[in-house]
C-alpha cells in the first residue's frame, strides 16, 4: 500500500479524438476538421467526424467509467461547440453548454470527480482564419479567456480545470514540422505557409499567456466561491545519457526536458525561460512583458504530466539548424553500449521505459520545489494490434503490464521518493482518433468497432487498473 488514501484514478479522453458529432447542435470547426481535410495529412485519410461519437453515447461513456471502477475522468471541452466561431464577440451556442452541463452532472451524480481540459488543441477554425490563431499575441489571449470564463461560468461542479493539453505538440507540431493542424512549416512541399524556426515560439508564448489569463479570472472570479484547482497539462519524455561517461550527453539529457517541458513549466514557476533555450534561440525567443510575466509566474494550482516513453540521448557538436526544436541533440532508442531503452509498440516514438516515469517524476519534483502533481495521461499502443482479430485484441497483456510497471513506478516516486503525486488517469478509455496516425493506432483500454456502429468491448486492461489501485492505493 504505497499511494496516499485520497488518490484519484481513472482514464482520459480529447474532444476530437472521441466526440464525432461535428456538426451537430451548432458546433463550428476546429483546425482539425480543416486539416484532416487535406489529403495525405492523416494516415489513413481519415477525421474525427464521427470517431467514437462519444457525444452520443455519453451515458454509455459514463456507465463504461463506472463498471471500470475509475473515480476520475479527464475529458477535453471543444471549444467550437461553446464558441463556434471562437471569439469573445462572437455568439455562444447554448446547445453546447447544455451537453456538457448534463455530462458534468451525469459524471458526477455516478460518484466520478471531472477533471476538465479546455484545450486539447481543437483551436476554433474562425480564430485561425480571422487572426492566425495561436500566432496572435494580443487576441487569441483574450479569446482564450472569455472562452475560460464562459465554461467555468457553466459548470462550477467542475473542481479540477486543465487550460491547456501539451503546448508542446500544438507549438512544435503545429508550426515546425507541420505534422499536427494547423500545419504550419518552412517546408514548402508540406506547406505554403509558415516559419519553424519562429512560429513555434511565439505560439508557446503566447499559450502560456493564454493560460495566465485563463487563471486568474479563475482565480479571481470563481476560485473564491467554487473552491477547485487550474494548472496546466505537458508533456516530456525521460532522458538517459547514450554515452553515461560523456558530460555533453549527460548535460544533453536536461537540455532535451528543458525544450520539452522547462519552455513552459519555468516561466510559469521561476517567470522566465531556460538558459539552455535562450542560448540556442536568442531572439526567436519571446520577451516577457512585465504584465506577461506577472500573469503566468505562479499560476499553477498543480502540475498535470502526461508521460509515455524514455530515450537515449547524444549530444550533437555542430551549431544547430535554426528549425531544431530539441536542443541540438539526437534522441535514440538504442545506448552506446547496446542497451534497448524498451520494445516496440505500435507508436514510432514510443517504447515503454517505468523507470523512466520514476526518474522524471523525480526530476520535476526537485526542480519545480515539490508541486502536487497529477498523472494527465499514461499508456500505450501495441504493435500490430489492430491487424488482429478481436478476440485477440481484447487479451491485451503488453497493455497490462505497461500500467502495472507504470502505475509500480509512480507509487515508488510516492513512498520512496517523495514524489508529490494526487492521481493517475490512463490513456485511454477508449481507442481513438490518434491525430496523424488516424485509427490505424490504438491506445484504449476498450475496443471500438469503428465498422459496427463504435461498439465498445473491454479489453483485458480496462478491468486491470481497479485491482491494480486496489492494492495501492492506503486504505487509511
Ligand atoms: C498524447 O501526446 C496526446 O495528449 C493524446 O491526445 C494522444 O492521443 C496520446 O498522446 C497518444 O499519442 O516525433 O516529433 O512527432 C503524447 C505526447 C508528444 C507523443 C509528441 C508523440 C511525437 C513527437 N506526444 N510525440 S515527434
Amino acid at each position: 500500500m504505497s499511494l496516499p488514501k485520497d488518490f484519484l484514478w481513472g482514464f482520459a479522453t480529447a474532444a476530437y479524438q472521441i466526440e464525432g458529432a461535428s456538426e451537430k447542435d451548432g458546433r463550428g470547426p476546429s483546425i482539425w476538421d480543416t486539416f484532416c481535410a487535406i489529403p495525405g495529412k492523416i494516415a489513413d485519410g481519415s477525421s474525427g467526424a464521427v470517431a467514437c461519437d462519444s457525444y452520443n453515447r455519453a451515458g454509455e461513456d459514463i456507465a463504461l467509467l463506472k463498471e471500470l471502477g475509475a473515480s476520475a475522468y479527464r475529458f477535453s471541452i471543444s471549444w467550437s461547440r461553446i464558441i463556434p466561431l471562437g471569439g469573445r464577440n462572437d455568439p455562444v451556442n447554448q446547445a453546447g453548454i447544455d451537453h456538457y452541463v448534463k455530462f458534468v452532472d451525469d459524471l458526477t451524480d455516478a460518484g466520478i470527480t471531472p477533471f476538465v481540459t479546455l484545450f486539447h488543441w481543437d483551436l476554433p477554425d474562425g480564430l485561425d482564419k480571422r487572426y492566425g490563431g495561436l500566432l496572435n499575441r494580443e487576441e487569441f489571449p483574450l479569446d482564450f479567456e472569455h472562452y475560460a470564463r464562459t465554461v467555468f461560468k457553466a459548470l462550477p461542479k467542475v473542481k479540477h480545470w486543465i487550460t491547456f493539453n501539451e503546448p508542446w505538440c500544438s507549438a512544435i507540431l503545429g508550426y515546425n514540422t507541420g505534422f499536427f493542424a494547423p500545419g504550419h512549416t518552412s517546408d514548402r512541399t508540406k506547406s505554403a505557409v509558415g516559419d519553424s524556426a519562429r512560429e513555434p515560439w511565439i505560439a508557446g508564448h503566447n499559450m502560456l499567456v493564454a493560460h495566465g489569463r485563463a487563471v486568474k479570472a479563475y482565480r479571481e472570479e470563481f476560485k473564491p466561491t467554487n473552491g477547485g484547482e487550474i494548472g496546466i497539462t505537458l508533456n516530456g519524455d525521460a532522458t538517459y545519457p547514450w554515452d553515461p561517461e560523456d558530460p555533453e550527453d549527460v548535460a544533453a539529457c536536461d537540455r532535451k526536458i528543458e525544450f520539452a517541458i522547462s519552455w513552459f513549466a519555468d516561466p510559469i514557476y521561476f517567470g522566465k525561460y531556460p538558459d539552455s533555450m535562450l542560448a540556442q534561440l536568442g531572439d526567436r525567443l519571446p520577451t516577457f512583458t512585465d504584465e506577461e510575466r506577472a500573469l503566468v509566474q505562479g499560476s499553477n494550482d498543480f502540475y498535470g504530466m502526461n508521460h509515455y516513453t524514455a530515450n537515449y540521448i547524444k549530444h550533437k557538436t555542430d551549431t544547430p539548424p535554426e528549425d531544431d526544436f530539441l536542443g541540438n541533440l539526437e534522441t535514440l532508442f538504442e545506448s552506446k553500449n547496446g542497451d534497448c531503452i524498451g520494445p516496440e509498440t505500435q507508436s514510432f516514438w514510443l517504447r515503454p521505459n517505468p523507470q523512466g516515469f520514476r526518474d522524471l517524476l523525480n526530476w520535476l519534483s526537485k526542480r519545480y520545489g515539490r508541486p502536487k502533481i497529477y498523472v494527465t495521461e499514461n499508456g500505450t499502443s501495441i504493435k500490430g494490434e489492430n491487424d488482429l482479430p478481436r478476440e485477440q485484441i481484447l487479451q491485451d497483456d503488453f497493455r497490462v503490464e505497461y500500467f502495472d510497471s507504470y502505475a509500480k513506478a509512480m507509487a515508488d516516486a510516492y513512498e520512496k521518493d517523495g514524489v508529490d503525486v494526487r492521481g493517475y488517469m490512463a490513456w485511454s478509455l477508449l481507442d481513438n482518433f490518434e491525430w496523424a496516425e488516424g485509427y490505424e493506432t490504438r491506445f484504449g483500454v476498450t475496443f471500438v468497432d469503428y465498422a459496427n456502429g463504435q461498439k465498445r468491448y473491454p479489453k483485458k486492461s480496462a478491468r486491470s487498473l481497479k485491482p491494480l489501485f486496489d492494492s495501492l492505493i492506503k486504505k487509511d
